[in-house]
């Protein structure tokens, strides 16, 4: 095996008796809500894949190594630590690893642990991509990359528009990375079944999903696929409510001149504030509803 990789028993079982595994990224847990209901989210999600037949992988870097599947304690353990723990995409995997640091991955970090131990779905909230004024600042997130040479596909909630729709779905379509819709034809926008945007493909069932990423690897393209599943209508936020959030938190970062890898959870962390929490409900409800589309596709696979 991989010398960096540590694979908890249950996942390494799963995997070589073919069983479904669902790789879920560790960022979300350390950076993209608030104790205690990271850890929540955190061990419902596992639970969410639990009961759609597959098994979880929850990924993190520790004590230097890639850890594929983390225990309750060590999911305590990130959660309780937050943002003062290293959120980790692919560049900073070798300093983590090296320093024997803990690391939250990132979608693109979780790519590449989930690819090395042999997982090819993964669920997620929401993926990173071009944001809002990256003409200027060239901000894409590593994500994007990722998804164009990784081979798992990943479950999200549609692109979040504190994120430039339009760009990122130009920036996919250029590395050739498939954006299907879940029984929708309209890119869902993470808190909103909405975006006014169109997916590439419309595909109603986990059978079909499974069928086109096979297909996709079996042809020998390379790559991630991305699986945009709308938050259910219970749960979806005001569209314009949400935009008023996101273009005042926006504004906000700009003015307090925040860059690089700090953008994202500010945002996430202000758009919750300026929604008195409930873009935090509905991102939980939208994580879980990815995590049980996830576990049908690899049960499919
Ligand atoms: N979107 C969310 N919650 C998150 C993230 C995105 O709704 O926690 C995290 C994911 O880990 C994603 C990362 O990979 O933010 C993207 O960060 P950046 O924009 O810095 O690449
Ligand atoms: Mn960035």
């Amino acid at each position: 095996m991989h010398k960096y990789l540590a694979i908890k028993p249950e996942v390494a079982h799963a995997l070589q008796t073919k069983k479904a595994v669902v790789a879920l990224e560790s960022t979300i847990i350390s950076h993209g809500m608030p104790y205690p209901k990271n850890m929540q989210t955190a061990l419902q999600v596992e639970e969410t894949v639990r009961a759609a037949g597959a098994i979880p992988a929850t990924i993190a870097l520790m004590n230097g190594q890639i850890k594929i599947g983390l225990t309750v304690d060590e999911i305590e353990m990130l959660a309780k630590q937050g943002t003062s723990v290293i959120k980790t995409s692919r560049r900073d995997i070798p300093y983590i690893l090296s320093k024997k640091m803990t690391g939250a991955t990132t979608v693109s970090a979780t790519m590449i642990a989930a690819e090395l131990a042999g997982i090819k779905v993964f669920a997620t909230g929401g993926i990173g991509g071009v944001h809002r004024g990256a003409e200027k600042t060239f901000d894409i997130s590593a994500d994007l990359q990722e998804l164009a040479h990784t081979n798992v596909a990943v479950v999200c909630a549609g692109i979040k528009s504190i994120l430039d729709l339009g760009l990122t779905l130009e920036y996919l379509e250029t590395m050739g990375v498939p954006v299907l819709g879940y029984q929708t034809k309209e890119l869902p926008a993470f808190y909103t079944r909405k975006s006014g945007f169109e997916v590439d493909y419309k595909m109603d069932t986990p059978e079909e999903i499974a069928d086109l990423l096979q297909t996709k690897w079996e042809v020998g393209l390379r790559g991630g696929v991305v699986i945009a599943n709308p938050v259910p209508e219970s749960d979806a936020l005001d569209e314009i409510v949400m935009k008023q959030a996101i273009d005042k938190a926006i504004a906000e970062q700009q003015a307090l001149g925040i860059k690089g890898k700090e953008s994202t959870p500010f945002l996430l962390a202000k758009v919750k504030e300026l929604t008195q929490g409930q873009s935090l409900v509905s991102n939980i409800q939208l994580v879980l509803n990815n995590a049980r589309l996830a576990a049908q596709i690899a049960v499919n696979l």
